[in-house]
């Protein structure tokens, strides 16, 4: 048998060309399943943490609100409330559970939350006739129950501003209960305050309301709080506490809310809405008093930027409703670049049951 018949022999120029271009095409292959993989798992960790942010921030936002409007006077809603934390900051709010400052066109409206943290809130006082001579005066109260040293108070009467101020005294006995109805309020030598310390701007009539708001243990006070988004981030500015502002969440591209207003007195929303006009978003012909919800909507950002548009040119935040209760939601506008990020929205309604009886 011819042996030669089985040598063996290398591979043809044709055979190589044929592998190398079966390589190839396997790399490419592979190349693109791992591009579309990696891409997918962008958009879902991106999206897991633009949940988180967005369900933390409702979350916080939620928790608040529904505290707010605990131990007010309903019918001096919308009073003006002037406060000088040790004369270094001065400030004012609004005697309101909730006010929200619209925010114009993309801007986070500004969400001041109002509320006593005071195990005995709705424990209204009133000032006692002849009211007050000075505004330094000790305040002659209807009842100084559950009145303690240190917790802060809101004054308010018609025709004038209200004022933040912070109990003092007397306590004889130093057992952190006042010993009467006349309750000081004003720096003294044994007591030192934060709080308009030298005594209110007024001296306040009888009849004039005292809302106990409860005081500062710790990091626990009194509810003051303004959420607002700025560089999509959300924020929150404890004024009863240091009045900083504290960073909550991040690729928060914006918060909107609206007043649930009842407009015929059942305690049934009839409507949603916001007046961008009015610094209080307050609709004309609309007192704080028929403000009974909150709807709130948070934005977020899945922090990821896609290859192509993948948003929409506008998010409509929820949709509006011409039955009761009606609304209009607000539109949030995507432009440029912008439209190649995903986005969520996060939206609820928030019943204020402490303005309801
Ligand atoms: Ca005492
Ligand atoms: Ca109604």
């Amino acid at each position: 048998m011819n042996k030669s018949y089985f040598r063996q022999r290398g591979f043809s120029l044709v055979e190589v060309m044929a592998g190398l271009l079966i390589g190839l095409v396997t790399v490419v292959v592979i190349f693109q399943v791992l591009a579309v993989s990696e891409g997918y798992k962008r958009s879902t960790t991106g999206g897991a943490e633009a949940i988180e942010n967005g369900a933390v921030s409702l979350y916080l936002l939620e928790r608040d609100i529904r505290q707010a409007g605990a131990g007010l006077e309903r019918s001096r809603f919308g009073d003006q409330i002037n406060a000088s934390d040790g004369g270094a900051r001065v400030f004012n709010f609004v005697l309101a559970p909730v006010v929200i400052n619209p925010g114009a066109g993309n801007q986070a409206d500004t969400i001041t939350v109002l509320y006593s943290n005071s195990s005995s809130n709705g424990d209204i006082k009133n000032i006692l006739a002849p009211g007050m001579a000075d505004a330094a005066d000790p305040m002659p109260l209807s009842s100084s129950f559950g009145l303690s040293i240190n917790d802060l108070f809101i004054i308010a009467a018609p025709g004038v501003d209200g004022s933040l101020g912070m109990v003092t005294g007397p306590d004889a006995d130093a057992n952190g209960i006042l010993d009467g109805n006349l309750v000081d309020h004003a720096d003294s030598a044994g007591h030192s305050i934060r709080y308009n310390e030298d005594g209110f701007p007024v001296a306040y009539p009888p009849g004039a309301f005292v809302m106990n708001l409860g005081r500062q243990i710790g990091t626990s006070a009194p509810g003051l709080n303004q959420y607002t988004v700025a560089n999509n981030r959300l924020s929150v500015t404890r004024l009863l506490l240091s009045g900083n502002a504290d960073q909550l969440a991040d690729n928060i591209i914006t918060i909107k809310a609206q007043y649930g207003i009842d407009t015929d007195a059942d305690n049934v929303v009839d409507s949603f809405a916001l007046n961008p006009a009015a610094a209080d978003g307050l609709p004309a012909g609309v007192a704080f008093n028929q403000v009974r919800a909150i709807r709130l909507a948070v934005l977020t950002r899945i922090g990821v930027r896609e290859k192509t548009n993948v948003a929409p040119a506008a998010i409509t935040l929820w949709p509006d409703s011409a039955v009761a209760p009606t609304t209009t939601g607000p539109v949030i506008n995507i432009a440029g670049d912008d439209r190649q990020y995903r986005y969520r929205i996060f939206t609820t309604t928030i019943p204020l049951r402490n303005v309801v009886w």
